[in-house]
């Protein structure tokens, strides 16, 4: 698998962000792909990363600032994530996060527990945790829909390239000689950016491709559901950290071009769940 999937220029595009081992609003996620690919040109699925790794808390104590209660199950979701690719071959992509990475050579991530690999690599069992790492050090960094021009990634395009093929040569390996820190500069942007410039987002675009207009991912959590702090960044958040009413999801032609952020998130994101009422989001 290269690091830049380029997506057909027909059909539905179902993008959702950040899981973090939501069970419950990646079945959602797979209803609505399962739905949209019924349809005459099909559908593909983009999963931006952080599948993995949540929040194993008792209701009673569940905080406020976490959303909507769920208990996280990563190792099923993993599961049926994996089966659900196999199934659609080529119609299913989950992009690499910093959670992931944290399995195959990337820094250690603390969310819930001290070691949140080490924590899923102990629920899954050894014969699990093989198969999901090598299954991670395939995924992809990067999806473009060059027809639609957008371009999908874990985090904010905050690194610098000169093409695609600086994507494709990336280590996962993290923690060389040179201390735990060291790694590799662009990959640490690609899964850890918060935010950047336009001018550094637009950069980043036109060194994939000079067609894209709009990128697309999460890895914050944004409560209202998404943000357009500037163009061309559409920061999205499907699941972890929101309130059910809140959860956005986008799905869009992939045969319609789109020109900025603002215009995409008018028009092509969708409430995870319809019926829910939400908290912060903006009706
Ligand atoms: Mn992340």
């Amino acid at each position: 698998m290269p690091r830049v999937v380029r997506l057909p220029d027909r059909g539905r595009l179902i993008v959702g962000t950040d899981l973090q081992g939501n069970l419950k609003d990646f079945e959602r996620l797979v209803e609505l792909f399962e739905q949209a690919a019924g349809g005459p040109d099909g559908a593909v699925l983009v999963l931006t990363g952080d599948l993995v790794h949540g929040p194993e808390i008792p209701e009673a104590y569940w905080p406020d600032y976490l959303g909507s209660f769920f208990a996280a199950d990563s190792s099923t979701l993993l599961k049926k994530a994996k089966a659900l690719a196999e199934h659609y071959d080529g119609r299913v992509f989950y992009l690499l996060g910093n959670h992931e990475h944290a399995h195959v050579g990337g820094p250690v991530v603390s969310k819930f527990f001290p070691n949140e690999a080490l924590r899923l690599e102990r629920l899954m069992g050894r014969e699990q945790t093989q198969t999901m790492n090598e299954w991670f050090t395939g995924w992809p960094l990067v999806a473009i829909a060059r027809r639609a021009g957008l371009a999908l990634m874990h985090a904010a395009p905050n690194a610098v390239i000169d093409s695609a093929d600086d994507l494709e040569r990336v280590s996962l390996r993290f923690g060389t000689s040179e201390g735990p820190e060291s790694g590799d500069e662009v990959l640490a942007e690609i899964l850890w950016a918060r935010t950047t410039t336009t001018s550094r987002a637009r950069a980043f675009l036109r060194a994939l491709d000079p067609d894209l207009r709009v990128v697309v991912f999460g890895h914050d959590v944004v409560r209202e559901g998404y943000a357009v702090e500037r163009e061309p960044l559409l920061c999205l958040s499907s699941s972890f950290g929101c309130f059910d009413g809140d959860k956005l999801y986008l799905d869009w032609d992939l045969s319609q071009p789109t020109d900025t952020a603002r215009q995409l998130a008018d028009h092509g994101l969708k409430p995870l769940y319809p019926d829910r009422q939400p908290v912060f989001r903006m009706r």
